[in-house]
């Protein structure tokens, strides 16, 4: 057992089990301030998660209304419904949310809830910055919706292409609103990420090597790194649309020299990367709830996190395959034709060693291992089209028809929906210390996978009978009218079913069977805690010997009492202190100190909002606005006596 050197002599520390002043002491430490004050300056990782999740999923209803009412005026020809000005709105609206203020920041959110439990740490890294990056996005998405509603929402569809978005024919502040919102939320998932890789490499549990992390932290971390690289690129582009739209520049005018195409690339640079953003921490769920509900460890550990790797790498190479309708080279349409393909190799791998997994398991068909059986075959469906779409000559045909859409949702759906929602059952208990019902969740899991191939199949075969994408209504007769209206029987299905979701998620925070720290029986080390997890994730750091720690060391039968881990003890109870280990064989390296609550990243979010919605009216907010973002970030990292002294007093070397 590994234990780092001594704090002075009077400083409390940890060491031993819930009930124990120390522990008492521990709790008080990391908890959040009271008030509204305190809680503005939260920065438990798990506050700041809870809230990041409930956002994004306020957004994932939000954009699913909004598909409703275009799926209502779909119904049937020539319906009256909403006209094309309001419509174009609802596509946009809908693609943006979609993309930006769900499908990443989601799956962004419960890594900030869950890495850190998983690696047996006490906070993430920089919680600070994590609560910003909170701030940020919320403000961001938020003044989306305030100019939607105000009758001013972007329409120039999730890809913003230019020249339609640019000053010439959208003209208003509508696509200004949007090419903002991206810089707000992209830097959100930038920092995020930067959170997500420091807290990956630096504060895991003594004896968690690389070859130990979790398989979702591993595809949290390949995907923070992915957004490392593919976020630039867009806020760069959505900068470029929007100086040329304020200030006159010539990035995307032809007439003066500009080039059109290069917001295509800059977009889909990163455009296509996002998809797999979202897929991969798919995978990661996955790879946590199979061996759960199979009960054994999972298949060919390497090669899931060397394909995870390889995708990534991958990603980056074929985003040409979104322009092959754009006059490109032909020998380059080949090359990104070939890497389209091969990126269904790695994906590969996954699968059949996620089928390992389950063939030799005693399967547990609870909820969450439905939402995964309906994972596979949607994806699958899925990831034919997408092959079909990557050959140059089928895609010329059905460019820009409903084949896309449907292609696009059941890949967006199926890769990244699916998995999240079996997610939500499987960690609702031990957010929340109760478990959802499962009578309520089959009827979720049914209705949602029914209503969705209802609503989605259709598509397929619409689109190759010829009807486009972004169109407001369609003349009768044209053979769409049956399909038309199928698919928006699906859709409100859909809704039904995330409706039954949120009644069985309130319903359950009240009324469901108390969870105990592991329900599931898992073995990741999530589990070792109570449910919901003290402010200090643990009262005693435990010491990993292996890749599923809760099944190597067998818990008690008693429920509640902590599992047979060895632990390393002697942080301080009361102040804020980590245990920081080396990046690769994981040794106690450090012993850091965190900082306090404090409501400075909330002032800075503030701040940082003003400036950028007054930089949509006149460049000079961009002067004037920065003043009061340099007080609050002053103030944020102005040196504090108090924790510079505990700062002083720590020894440094274990
Ligand atoms: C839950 C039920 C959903 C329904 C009923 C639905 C419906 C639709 C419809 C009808 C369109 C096409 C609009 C048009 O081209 O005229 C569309 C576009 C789109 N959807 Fe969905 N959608 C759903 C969920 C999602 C999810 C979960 C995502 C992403 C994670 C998503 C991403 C998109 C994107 C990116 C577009 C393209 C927008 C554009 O063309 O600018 N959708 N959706
Ligand atoms: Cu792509």
């Amino acid at each position: 057992m590994n234990r780092p050197g001594h704090a002075p002599a009077s400083r409390l520390k940890d060491g031993t089990g819930p009930g124990s002043p120390e522990a008492a002491a521990l709790d008080a430490t990391w908890s959040d301030p009271p008030g509204l004050l305190g809680w503005l300056a939260a920065v438990n990782h798990k506050s700041i998660a809870r809230r990041f999740i409930v956002t994004t999923f306020c957004f994932f209803v939000a954009g699913g209304l909004l598909a409703v009412v275009m799926r209502l005026q779909l119904a049937r020809p020539g319906s009256k419904l909403v006209g094309p000005d309001l419509y174009n709105q609802l596509f946009t609206m809908h693609g943006s949310t979609m993309m930006f203020l769900f499908a990443v920041p989601v799956m962004q959110a419960v890594a900030v809830y869950l890495v850190p439990l998983m690696l047996g740490t006490r906070s993430i890294a920089f919680p600070r910055l994590n609560a910003f990056a909170y701030w940020i996005f919320l403000f961001g998405g938020l003044m989306l919706y305030v100019v939607f509603v105000l009758g001013a929402g972007p329409d120039a569809g999730w890809f913003s292409y230019v020249p339609l978005a640019g000053p010439d024919y959208s003209p208003g502040k509508r696509e200004d609103f949007w090419a903002q919102m991206i810089t707000f939320t992209e830097l959100s998932a930038l920092l995020e990420a930067i959170v997500v890789i420091t807290t990956v490499f630096k504060l895991r549990a003594p004896g968690m090597t690389l070859n130990r992390i979790p398989l979702f932290v591993w595809a949290m971390l390949v995907t923070a790194f992915m957004v490392l690289f593919a976020m630039p690129s867009v806020m760069l582009a959505s900068t470029m649309l929007i100086m040329d739209r304020l200030v006159g520049s010539h990035f995307f005018n032809p007439a003066e020299g500009g080039d059109v195409v290069l917001w295509q690339h800059l977009f889909w640079f990163f455009g296509h990367p996002e998809v797999y953003l979202i897929f991969l921490p798919g995978l990661g769920f996955l790879s946590a709830m199979i061996p759960t509900f199979a009960r054994r460890p999972i298949f060919g550990y390497t090669a899931m996190v060397l394909s995870l790797i390889a995708t990534a790498f991958l990603a980056f190479g074929l985003w040409v395959h979104h322009m092959f309708a754009v006059n490109l080279p032909e020998l380059g349409k080949s090359f990104f034709t070939a890497a389209s393909m091969l990126i269904a190799i790695p994906s590969a791998v996954q699968i059949f060693c996620w089928l390992a997994t389950l063939w030799g398991g005693k399967l547990d068909f609870k909820t969450p291992l439905l939402f995964v059986l309906g994972f596979f075959f949607i994806l699958v469906l899925g990831g034919m089209t997408g092959i079909m779409l990557a050959s140059v000559p089928l895609d010329l045909q059905v460019h820009d028809s409903y084949f896309v859409v449907a292609h696009l949702h059941y890949v967006l759906i199926g890769g990244a929906v699916f998995p999240l929602f079996g997610a939500f059952y499987y960690w609702y208990p031990k957010i929340t210390g109760r478990l959802m019902s499962e009578r309520l969740g089959r009827w979720n899991f049914w209705l949602f996978f029914i209503g969705f191939n209802v609503a989605f199949f259709p598509m397929h075969l619409l689109g190759l009978k010829g009807m486009p994408r972004r169109v407001y209504t369609y003349q009768a007769g044209l053979g769409w009218d049956a399909m038309n209206m199928v698919a928006t029987i699906g859709a409100l299905t859909i809704a039904m079913s995330v409706l039954l979701f949120i009644v069985n998620a309130a319903r359950s925070l009240r009324h469901g069977a108390p969870a105990g720290a592991n329900p599931w029986g898992a073995g990741t080390l999530e589990w070792a805690t109570e449910s919901p997890p003290p402010p200090c994730n643990f009262h005693a750091i435990p010491v990993v010997h292996g890749r599923d720690p809760l099944w190597e060391h067998p818990r008690p039968e008693a429920e509640g009492a902590q599992p047979a881990f060895t632990h390393v003890s002697g942080l301080a109870a009361d102040t804020r202190e980590l245990l920081a280990t080396t990046v690769l064989d994981a040794r106690p390296d450090l012993r850091l100190n965190f900082p306090d609550p404090t409501i400075w990243p909330f002032v800075s979010a503030v701040a940082v909002t003003a400036l950028f919605i007054g930089s949509v009216f006149t460049p000079w907010a961009v002067v004037w606005g920065s003043i009061p973002i340099a007080i609050a970030l002053t103030a944020w990292f102005w040196p504090d006596r108090a924790e510079t002294s505990v700062h002083l007093s720590l020894e440094r070397k274990p």
